[in-house]
Protein backbone atom coordinates (compact mmCIF):
# COMPACT_ATOMS: atom_id res chain seq x y z
CA UNK A 1 0.00 0.00 0.00
CA UNK A 2 1.21 3.30 -0.93
CA UNK A 3 1.09 5.13 2.38
CA UNK A 4 2.92 8.24 0.93
CA UNK A 5 -0.24 8.91 -0.43
CA UNK A 6 -2.21 8.89 2.27
CA UNK A 7 0.15 10.73 4.20
CA UNK A 8 0.44 13.30 1.59
CA UNK A 9 -3.54 13.82 0.98
CA UNK A 10 -3.75 14.53 5.04
CA UNK A 11 -0.85 16.67 4.89
CA UNK A 12 -2.43 18.25 2.36
CA UNK A 13 -5.56 18.99 4.05
CA UNK A 14 -7.61 16.82 1.47
CA UNK A 15 -10.09 14.22 1.76
CA UNK A 16 -9.70 10.68 1.61
CA UNK A 17 -12.10 9.00 -0.60
CA UNK A 18 -13.61 4.94 -0.27
CA UNK A 19 -10.82 3.98 -3.29
CA UNK A 20 -7.81 5.94 -1.87
CA UNK A 21 -5.04 3.75 -0.04
CA UNK A 22 -5.53 3.85 3.63
CA UNK A 23 -3.89 2.44 6.68
CA UNK A 24 -6.31 -0.27 8.13
CA UNK A 25 -6.02 1.50 11.49
CA UNK A 26 -7.37 4.47 10.23
CA UNK A 27 -10.28 2.64 7.86
CA UNK A 28 -10.86 0.94 11.16
CA UNK A 29 -11.78 3.98 13.22
CA UNK A 30 -13.49 5.84 11.40
CA UNK A 31 -15.73 2.99 10.55
CA UNK A 32 -16.19 2.57 14.60
CA UNK A 33 -17.09 6.28 14.86
CA UNK A 34 -19.39 6.08 12.04
CA UNK A 35 -21.20 3.21 13.09
CA UNK A 36 -21.77 5.12 16.35
CA UNK A 37 -22.61 7.60 15.05
CA UNK A 38 -25.36 6.17 12.95
CA UNK A 39 -26.50 4.15 16.15
CA UNK A 40 -26.88 6.96 18.03
CA UNK A 41 -29.31 9.04 15.08
CA UNK A 42 -31.61 5.06 15.29
CA UNK A 43 -31.66 4.58 19.13
CA UNK A 44 -31.87 8.31 19.50
CA UNK A 45 -35.26 8.20 17.77
CA UNK A 46 -36.71 5.65 20.37
CA UNK A 47 -37.33 8.46 23.33
CA UNK A 48 -38.27 11.16 20.89
CA UNK A 49 -41.13 8.64 19.41
CA UNK A 50 -42.58 7.59 22.61
CA UNK A 51 -43.61 11.39 22.68
CA UNK A 52 -45.54 11.45 19.55
CA UNK A 53 -48.96 10.52 20.43
CA UNK A 54 -48.86 12.35 24.02
CA UNK A 55 -47.16 15.73 21.66
CA UNK A 56 -48.71 19.01 23.29
CA UNK A 57 -50.59 19.98 20.30
CA UNK A 58 -51.28 18.98 16.67
CA UNK A 59 -47.94 21.96 15.80
CA UNK A 60 -45.64 20.15 17.96
CA UNK A 61 -46.37 16.82 16.95
CA UNK A 62 -46.17 17.73 13.35
CA UNK A 63 -42.50 18.79 14.31
CA UNK A 64 -41.78 16.23 16.52
CA UNK A 65 -42.41 13.66 13.52
CA UNK A 66 -40.52 15.26 11.26
CA UNK A 67 -37.73 14.99 13.76
CA UNK A 68 -37.75 11.54 14.46
CA UNK A 69 -38.00 11.15 10.50
CA UNK A 70 -34.63 13.14 9.59
CA UNK A 71 -33.30 10.94 12.66
CA UNK A 72 -33.69 8.18 10.41
CA UNK A 73 -32.65 9.13 7.43
CA UNK A 74 -29.53 10.80 9.67
CA UNK A 75 -28.86 7.13 10.46
CA UNK A 76 -29.37 5.22 6.83
CA UNK A 77 -27.40 7.85 5.77
CA UNK A 78 -24.37 7.55 7.89
CA UNK A 79 -24.94 3.68 7.58
CA UNK A 80 -24.38 4.44 3.68
CA UNK A 81 -20.97 6.24 4.83
CA UNK A 82 -19.80 3.54 6.65
CA UNK A 83 -20.79 0.42 4.22
CA UNK A 84 -17.83 2.42 2.00
CA UNK A 85 -15.56 1.32 4.31
CA UNK A 86 -16.31 -2.38 3.88
CA UNK A 87 -18.97 -3.48 6.48
CA UNK A 88 -22.60 -4.02 5.47
CA UNK A 89 -25.47 -1.73 7.43
CA UNK A 90 -26.72 -6.05 8.84
CA UNK A 91 -23.26 -6.53 10.26
CA UNK A 92 -23.06 -3.04 11.79
CA UNK A 93 -26.73 -3.69 13.44
CA UNK A 94 -25.90 -7.04 14.67
CA UNK A 95 -23.00 -5.73 16.07
CA UNK A 96 -25.27 -2.72 17.79
CA UNK A 97 -27.78 -5.85 18.85
CA UNK A 98 -24.54 -8.01 20.29
CA UNK A 99 -23.28 -4.92 22.13
CA UNK A 100 -20.20 -5.02 20.07
CA UNK A 101 -20.34 -1.26 18.56
CA UNK A 102 -21.59 1.59 20.75
CA UNK A 103 -24.19 4.64 20.76
CA UNK A 104 -24.29 7.41 22.80
CA UNK A 105 -25.05 7.26 26.19
CA UNK A 106 -27.53 10.43 26.20
CA UNK A 107 -30.12 8.06 24.72
CA UNK A 108 -29.85 5.72 27.76
CA UNK A 109 -31.72 8.21 29.81
CA UNK A 110 -35.29 8.36 30.50
CA UNK A 111 -37.53 11.00 28.74
CA UNK A 112 -40.04 11.82 31.55
CA UNK A 113 -42.09 14.46 30.80
CA UNK A 114 -42.62 17.20 27.39
CA UNK A 115 -39.88 19.35 28.75
CA UNK A 116 -37.53 16.90 28.60
CA UNK A 117 -38.36 16.52 24.75
CA UNK A 118 -37.80 20.19 24.55
CA UNK A 119 -34.60 20.12 26.04
CA UNK A 120 -33.08 17.60 24.35
CA UNK A 121 -33.94 19.59 20.71
CA UNK A 122 -32.18 22.47 22.71
CA UNK A 123 -29.25 20.70 24.51
CA UNK A 124 -29.10 17.94 23.28
CA UNK A 125 -28.90 18.40 19.30
CA UNK A 126 -27.35 21.83 20.29
CA UNK A 127 -24.56 19.79 21.85
CA UNK A 128 -24.57 17.34 18.53
CA UNK A 129 -24.29 20.21 16.34
CA UNK A 130 -21.11 21.67 18.42
CA UNK A 131 -19.70 18.29 18.04
CA UNK A 132 -20.46 17.67 14.40
CA UNK A 133 -19.59 20.65 12.37
CA UNK A 134 -16.06 20.40 12.82
CA UNK A 135 -16.75 16.97 11.45
CA UNK A 136 -18.12 17.85 8.55
CA UNK A 137 -14.08 18.98 7.79
CA UNK A 138 -13.23 15.53 8.34
CA UNK A 139 -10.47 13.87 6.53
CA UNK A 140 -12.66 11.26 5.68
CA UNK A 141 -14.62 13.10 2.78
CA UNK A 142 -18.17 10.42 2.59
CA UNK A 143 -18.29 11.70 6.52
CA UNK A 144 -17.87 14.86 6.16
CA UNK A 145 -20.42 15.35 3.33
CA UNK A 146 -23.00 13.51 5.84
CA UNK A 147 -21.97 15.93 8.15
CA UNK A 148 -22.65 19.23 6.47
CA UNK A 149 -25.94 18.15 5.53
CA UNK A 150 -27.05 16.39 9.22
CA UNK A 151 -26.25 19.94 10.77
CA UNK A 152 -28.06 21.79 8.34
CA UNK A 153 -31.11 19.84 9.62
CA UNK A 154 -30.32 19.41 13.00
CA UNK A 155 -29.98 23.17 13.84
CA UNK A 156 -33.80 23.28 12.94
CA UNK A 157 -34.09 21.03 15.61
CA UNK A 158 -31.89 22.83 18.05
CA UNK A 159 -34.09 25.65 17.30
CA UNK A 160 -37.61 23.68 17.89
CA UNK A 161 -36.35 22.38 21.26
CA UNK A 162 -35.68 25.78 22.11
CA UNK A 163 -38.85 27.76 20.91
CA UNK A 164 -40.75 24.49 22.84
CA UNK A 165 -38.27 25.45 26.34
CA UNK A 166 -39.58 29.23 25.53
CA UNK A 167 -42.89 28.29 25.83
CA UNK A 168 -42.42 26.43 28.84
CA UNK A 169 -40.43 29.05 30.65
CA UNK A 170 -42.53 31.41 29.98
CA UNK A 171 -45.72 29.52 30.69
CA UNK A 172 -47.40 28.49 34.25
CA UNK A 173 -45.00 27.64 37.04
CA UNK A 174 -46.06 24.34 36.74
CA UNK A 175 -44.60 24.37 33.14
CA UNK A 176 -41.09 26.85 34.74
CA UNK A 177 -40.80 23.74 36.90
CA UNK A 178 -41.04 21.30 34.42
CA UNK A 179 -38.66 22.76 32.02
CA UNK A 180 -35.99 23.24 35.01
CA UNK A 181 -36.59 19.56 36.26
CA UNK A 182 -35.53 18.68 32.43
CA UNK A 183 -32.63 21.12 32.49
CA UNK A 184 -31.47 19.66 35.61
CA UNK A 185 -31.45 16.14 34.39
CA UNK A 186 -30.07 16.75 31.11
CA UNK A 187 -27.16 19.58 31.39
CA UNK A 188 -24.73 16.17 32.76
CA UNK A 189 -25.95 13.56 29.98
CA UNK A 190 -25.96 16.61 27.25
CA UNK A 191 -22.01 17.24 28.60
CA UNK A 192 -21.11 13.71 28.44
CA UNK A 193 -22.25 13.58 24.32
CA UNK A 194 -18.63 15.07 23.46
CA UNK A 195 -16.89 12.05 25.21
CA UNK A 196 -14.65 11.31 28.06
CA UNK A 197 -11.99 14.20 29.25
CA UNK A 198 -9.16 14.38 26.80
CA UNK A 199 -6.88 13.15 29.66
CA UNK A 200 -9.07 9.50 29.40
CA UNK A 201 -9.60 9.27 25.64
CA UNK A 202 -7.54 6.52 24.11
CA UNK A 203 -8.42 7.63 20.67
CA UNK A 204 -7.94 11.43 20.45
CA UNK A 205 -4.67 11.89 19.82
CA UNK A 206 -4.84 9.48 16.59
CA UNK A 207 -8.04 10.96 15.35
CA UNK A 208 -6.25 14.47 15.46
CA UNK A 209 -2.97 13.45 13.64
CA UNK A 210 -5.25 11.87 11.08
CA UNK A 211 -7.84 14.99 10.45
CA UNK A 212 -10.82 12.22 12.29
CA UNK A 213 -11.56 14.63 14.69
CA UNK A 214 -10.51 18.74 14.40
CA UNK A 215 -10.80 19.18 18.24
CA UNK A 216 -10.79 17.57 21.41
CA UNK A 217 -13.36 16.08 23.81
CA UNK A 218 -12.94 18.94 25.88
CA UNK A 219 -12.58 21.97 23.65
CA UNK A 220 -15.45 20.96 22.21
CA UNK A 221 -17.31 20.34 25.92
CA UNK A 222 -16.17 24.14 26.83
CA UNK A 223 -17.58 25.27 23.37
CA UNK A 224 -21.26 24.25 24.29
CA UNK A 225 -20.96 25.47 27.85
CA UNK A 226 -19.74 28.74 26.67
CA UNK A 227 -23.16 28.55 24.33
CA UNK A 228 -25.47 27.22 26.57
CA UNK A 229 -25.59 29.19 29.81
CA UNK A 230 -26.42 32.69 28.12
CA UNK A 231 -29.15 30.59 26.34
CA UNK A 232 -30.18 29.02 29.56
CA UNK A 233 -30.02 33.15 31.23
CA UNK A 234 -32.23 34.40 28.91
CA UNK A 235 -34.81 31.55 29.13
CA UNK A 236 -34.30 32.37 33.18
CA UNK A 237 -33.13 28.95 33.76
CA UNK A 238 -30.39 27.89 35.76
CA UNK A 239 -27.64 25.23 34.90
CA UNK A 240 -27.35 22.75 37.67
CA UNK A 241 -23.19 23.69 38.43
CA UNK A 242 -22.87 25.27 41.69
CA UNK A 243 -19.01 26.03 40.06
CA UNK A 244 -20.05 27.62 37.17
CA UNK A 245 -18.42 30.81 37.09
CA UNK A 246 -17.43 33.39 34.22
CA UNK A 247 -13.56 33.53 34.16
CA UNK A 248 -12.70 37.06 32.61
CA UNK A 249 -8.79 35.65 32.05
CA UNK A 250 -9.72 32.57 30.19
CA UNK A 251 -12.60 34.12 28.38
CA UNK A 252 -14.84 30.90 29.56
CA UNK A 253 -16.87 29.46 31.97
CA UNK A 254 -15.67 27.39 34.73
CA UNK A 255 -17.39 24.42 35.30
CA UNK A 256 -17.63 22.01 37.98
CA UNK A 257 -16.39 18.12 37.60
CA UNK A 258 -19.01 15.60 35.97
CA UNK A 259 -19.52 12.33 37.59
CA UNK A 260 -17.28 9.89 34.72
CA UNK A 261 -18.03 6.67 37.16
CA UNK A 262 -21.89 7.30 35.66
CA UNK A 263 -20.83 7.27 31.71
CA UNK A 264 -18.45 4.53 32.38
CA UNK A 265 -21.11 2.46 33.39
CA UNK A 266 -23.30 3.67 30.67
CA UNK A 267 -20.83 3.58 27.68
CA UNK A 268 -20.00 -0.25 29.24
CA UNK A 269 -24.04 -1.26 29.02
CA UNK A 270 -25.03 -0.05 32.23
CA UNK A 271 -27.37 2.88 31.26
CA UNK A 272 -30.55 3.90 32.86
CA UNK A 273 -32.27 2.45 29.93
CA UNK A 274 -29.76 0.49 27.92
CA UNK A 275 -31.54 -2.90 27.95
CA UNK A 276 -35.00 -1.36 26.95
CA UNK A 277 -33.54 0.70 24.27
CA UNK A 278 -31.59 -2.60 22.81
CA UNK A 279 -34.43 -5.04 23.58
CA UNK A 280 -36.77 -2.44 21.41
CA UNK A 281 -34.29 -1.90 18.53
CA UNK A 282 -33.49 -5.63 18.14
CA UNK A 283 -37.98 -6.24 18.23
CA UNK A 284 -38.23 -4.26 15.59
CA UNK A 285 -35.46 -5.47 13.64
CA UNK A 286 -36.74 -8.56 14.22
CA UNK A 287 -40.72 -6.73 13.28
CA UNK A 288 -38.77 -6.28 9.83
CA UNK A 289 -37.34 -9.17 8.75
CA UNK A 290 -40.62 -10.88 6.15
CA UNK A 291 -39.89 -7.40 4.37
CA UNK A 292 -36.48 -7.44 3.99
CA UNK A 293 -36.94 -11.67 3.23
CA UNK A 294 -39.56 -10.26 0.48
CA UNK A 295 -37.31 -7.33 -0.85
CA UNK A 296 -34.47 -9.89 -1.24
CA UNK A 297 -36.81 -12.67 -2.95
CA UNK A 298 -38.09 -9.88 -5.52
CA UNK A 299 -34.66 -8.49 -6.50
CA UNK A 300 -33.56 -12.73 -6.91
CA UNK A 301 -36.60 -12.90 -9.00
CA UNK A 302 -35.73 -10.05 -11.16
CA UNK A 303 -32.44 -11.12 -11.54
CA UNK A 304 -33.36 -14.81 -12.61
CA UNK A 305 -35.86 -12.86 -15.36
CA UNK A 306 -38.79 -14.26 -13.57
CA UNK A 307 -40.33 -10.75 -12.95
CA UNK A 308 -39.98 -7.81 -15.15
CA UNK A 309 -39.47 -4.46 -13.06
N1 LIG B 1 -21.45 7.64 24.37
O1 LIG B 1 -11.48 7.96 22.83
P1 LIG B 1 -12.87 8.52 22.85
C1 LIG B 1 -28.06 13.05 17.67
C2 LIG B 1 -16.71 5.81 23.75
S1 LIG B 1 -27.27 11.54 17.45
C3 LIG B 1 -21.05 6.36 24.18
O2 LIG B 1 -13.00 9.96 23.20
P2 LIG B 1 -13.69 9.07 20.11
C4 LIG B 1 -29.47 13.06 18.08
C5 LIG B 1 -15.96 5.82 22.42
O3 LIG B 1 -16.75 5.26 21.39
C6 LIG B 1 -25.58 11.92 17.20
N2 LIG B 1 -19.76 6.01 24.01
O4 LIG B 1 -13.57 8.19 21.44
C7 LIG B 1 -30.30 11.98 17.74
C8 LIG B 1 -14.73 5.03 22.77
O5 LIG B 1 -15.03 3.64 22.77
P3 LIG B 1 -14.40 2.63 21.67
C9 LIG B 1 -24.75 11.87 18.44
C10 LIG B 1 -18.85 7.00 24.02
O6 LIG B 1 -14.41 8.26 19.11
C11 LIG B 1 -31.60 11.95 18.24
C12 LIG B 1 -14.47 5.37 24.23
O7 LIG B 1 -15.71 5.84 24.74
N3 LIG B 1 -23.37 12.24 18.14
O8 LIG B 1 -27.46 14.04 17.48
O9 LIG B 1 -12.36 9.65 19.76
C13 LIG B 1 -32.09 12.99 19.02
C14 LIG B 1 -13.40 6.40 24.40
O10 LIG B 1 -13.78 7.68 23.83
C15 LIG B 1 -19.21 8.35 24.19
C16 LIG B 1 -22.40 11.34 17.89
O11 LIG B 1 -22.63 10.16 17.85
C17 LIG B 1 -20.58 8.65 24.38
N4 LIG B 1 -21.01 9.91 24.57
O12 LIG B 1 -14.62 10.31 20.55
C18 LIG B 1 -31.26 14.08 19.31
C19 LIG B 1 -21.01 11.92 17.67
N5 LIG B 1 -18.09 9.10 24.16
O13 LIG B 1 -15.16 2.91 20.41
C20 LIG B 1 -29.95 14.12 18.86
C21 LIG B 1 -20.06 11.09 16.83
C22 LIG B 1 -17.08 8.25 23.97
O14 LIG B 1 -12.95 2.98 21.56
N6 LIG B 1 -18.95 10.62 17.59
N7 LIG B 1 -17.53 7.00 23.89
O15 LIG B 1 -14.68 1.27 22.23
C23 LIG B 1 -17.91 11.39 18.00
O16 LIG B 1 -17.83 12.57 17.74
C24 LIG B 1 -16.82 10.71 18.79
O17 LIG B 1 -16.89 9.33 18.53
C25 LIG B 1 -16.94 10.99 20.32
C26 LIG B 1 -15.91 10.10 21.06
C27 LIG B 1 -16.61 12.46 20.60
C28 LIG B 1 -18.32 10.66 20.87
Amino acid sequence: MDTNTFETLIAEGKTIEPHDPMPEDFRRSVLRQIAQHAHSEIIGMQPEGNWISRAPSLYRKAILIAKVQDEAGHGLYLYGAAESLGMDQGEMLERLHSGQQKYSTIFNYPMLTWADVAVMGWMGDGAAIVNQVPLSRCSYGPYARAMARICKEESFHQRQGYDAMRVLANGTEEQRNMAQDAVNRWWQPSLMLFGPPDTDSPNTARSMAWGIKRHTNDELRQRFIDLCVPQAEALGLTIPDEELIWDAERGHYNSGPLDWDEFWANVNGAGPCTRERLARRVAAHEDGRWVREAAAAYEHQIENGALVS
